[in-house]
């Protein structure tokens, strides 16, 4: 029998690996698109499939995290056997600027769309994409027993979400699982992340269209994984007899200079020629150091990364050229696969 999935955030970085490794399962894929004024479906276009397509298995939906009732209508039609929620204001930064945006689509989000399951009395699978960024000031390692201690509106909003699909799982006995999740890039990153700035400016300093690039803290320790290995994971935590949350990450620890130097390094630039400090770009309160234990994801999922920091930057920087190199020549075509 063909599985049904629906993903929300299907236009986001994850959601996009997420929507390819389903449908190369097998699946029938539903995905929430938010309207927007532009075009939003930059990093799915290669996989739409069109009303008219016949036998098509990925299904485009508008709808929102904060309107509730839009989501029960959606559950209610497409029944979905797995729901991945990725959807959320997701950056940490500008989480600051927008608190209460950031906890209603990110905190609230998640039990609307929880409640929405319930509502629509459907039997599905439920995965939250909880983020390393609840353990905010707690030291590393971090694994699934570690206190959470946010530091920002969104590691508050994580946690709120986080808590609220343990409850449904408790409460209801629904198969609920919260991925906690350390950082995860790609040539698909969002621009305004540090890895994919720093790559993007790499490109374009090496092309001669930048000279300097501002960032903030250079210290932070992140534990920087592949996401098209991440995405493989979220799916096996829905395979399993039993629900429970687990930790996803590399283990291995690199600093923003760090990733810096390898990334300006691979394209044989010297960072420190070009990288400028702006206060802007700092946060009221840091998370210094996210370094995780995935060892409960190896042994219950046999999930385990195989790319690392430096690779990741190397990929990284590789697309941003061959892309840069394809703006200049006018040659509209996506080249990060
Ligand atoms: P992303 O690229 O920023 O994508 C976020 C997605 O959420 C986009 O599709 C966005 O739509 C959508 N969205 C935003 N607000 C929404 C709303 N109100 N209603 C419906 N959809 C909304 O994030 P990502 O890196 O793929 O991450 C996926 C999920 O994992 C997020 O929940 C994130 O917080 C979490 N997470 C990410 C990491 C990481 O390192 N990447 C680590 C841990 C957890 P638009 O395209 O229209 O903006
Ligand atoms: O790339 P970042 O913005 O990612 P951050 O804050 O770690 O959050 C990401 O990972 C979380 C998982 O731990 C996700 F839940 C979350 O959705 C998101 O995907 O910043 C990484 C580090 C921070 O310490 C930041 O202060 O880089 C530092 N940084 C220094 N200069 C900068 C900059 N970050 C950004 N975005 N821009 C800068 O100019």
């Amino acid at each position: 029998m063909t599985k049904t999935a629906l993903i929300t955030g299907v236009t986001g970085q994850d959601g996009s690996y997420l929507s390819e490794l389903l449908l190369e399962k097998g699946y029938t894929v539903h995905g929430l698109v938010r309207r927007s004024s532009s075009f939003n479906t930059e990093r799915i276009d290669h996989i739409y499939q069109g009303p008219q397509e016949p036998g098509r298995r990925f299904v485009l939906h508008h709808a929102d995290l904060c309107d509730g009732v839009a989501l029960v209508n959606l559950l209610r039609e497409i029944q979905p056997d797995e729901v991945y929620n990725l959807g959320a204001q997701s950056h940490v930064r500008v989480s600051f600027d927008a608190p209460l945006y950031t906890g209603d689509a990110t905190g609230l989000g998640s039990l609307r769309l929880l409640e929405a399951v319930r509502a629509a009395g459907i039997d599905t699978r439920f995965y939250q994409a909880s983020s390393s960024e609840m353990f905010g000031a707690t030291p590393p390692p971090q694994n699934e027993g570690t206190p959470f201690h946010p530091r920002s509106p969104y590691g508050a909003a994580k946690v709120y979400a986080y808590w609220s699909t343990v409850n449904y799982r408790e409460a209801y006995g629904m198969y609920a699982v919260n991925g906690i999740l350390f950082n995860h890039e790609s040539p698909r990153r969002g621009e305004t992340f540090v890895t994919r700035k720093i790559t993007r400016a790499v490109a374009r300093i090496k092309a001669g269209l930048q000279r300097e690039l501002y960032l903030g803290n250079l210290d932070a320790v992140r534990d920087w994984g592949y996401a098209p290995e991440y995405v493989d994971a979220m799916w096996r935590m829905l395979q399993q007899d039993e629900p429970t949350d687990y930790v996803v990450a590399t283990g291995v620890a690199a600093t923003v200079r760090e990733f810096l130097e390898t990334a300006f390094g691979h394209a044989g630039l010297d960072w420190r020629e070009h990288v400028r400090h702006d206060a802007k770009y700092e946060r009221p309160s840091e998370v210094d150091a996210l370094i995780g234990d995935a060892s409960k994801a190896e042994r219950l999922l046999g999930w385990k990364p195989e790319v690392r920091v430096e690779e990741l930057a190397r990929i990284m920087v590789d697309a941003d050229v061959r892309q840069v190199t394809a703006e200049l020549a006018g040659t509209a075509v996506r080249v990060d696969r």
